[in-house]
């Protein structure tokens, strides 16, 4: 092998549902999330508990962060809910208006996008289901289900993360558990479009 390559081989471990090698590795927890849930009390009750799950991790792996470039990733959603409401990503703008996409490998899911001006659509994700986000669109994905949902992604390497808008405003719908199904309705707290 040319020790100069460039080229890797990224394994992604569909039984441990793992990615290596990875450049970036993050864990979010519950504590990190609160004020993102619609009912931030029920999160304190967890918190107060003594408990602070890991609400989601992802790995990323990208050659370079620059123009032409593609980064790849995978993400693990853990099962739970706060309140009604079911354990989320954070959810971002990109900075440039890049197009990224999601495809579903085991359990399932929601994948919210939201305009600037606060138009919504989504998409549910069941493995062999591709969800793609379109250039300058938020996206936030909830796990819907009973066990953990996740997701391969790529996306522009120079897209740039926003996460201003959404810790600002919100997004314009939540996901919800109703008689034990979920249901997609209007966020009691989004704070408008701009
Ligand atoms: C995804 C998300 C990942 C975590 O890789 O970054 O699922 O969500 P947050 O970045 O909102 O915490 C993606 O959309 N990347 O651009
Ligand atoms: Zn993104």
């Amino acid at each position: 092998m040319n020790s100069e390559s460039i080229l890797k081989a990224v394994k992604l471990d569909l039984k441990k549902y793992t990615m290596n090698p990875a450049t970036r590795k993050r864990e979010v927890r519950l504590s990190e999330l609160k004020e993102y849930f619609s009912n931030p009390e029920a999160a304190d009750r967890i918190l107060s508990s003594g408990r602070d799950p890991v609400v989601y991790e992802y790995y990323e792996y990208s050659v370079e962060e620059a123009v032409g470039h593609m980064t790849l990733g995978l993400t693990i959603i853990y099962p739970g809910k706060v309140g009604k409401e079911y354990f989320m990503t954070r959810g971002h703008f990109h900075q440039k208006p890049a197009a990224e996409f999601y495809l579903g490998i085991r359990g399932r899911g929601i994948l919210l996008i939201q305009s600037e001006d606060g138009r919504t659509d989504y998409v549910e994700l069941r493995p062999g289901i591709i969800g793609y986000v379109p250039p300058g669109w938020g996206h936030r994905t909830i796990n819907t289900g009973r066990g953990k949902f996740i997701f391969f992604f790529a996306y522009p390497s120079d897209a740039g993360h926003d996460y201003g808008i959404v810790k600002e405003k919100g997004f314009a719908k939540i996901v919800v558990e109703e008689k034990g199904k979920p249901i997609i309705v209007d966020n009691p707290k989004y704070a408008g479009s701009t």
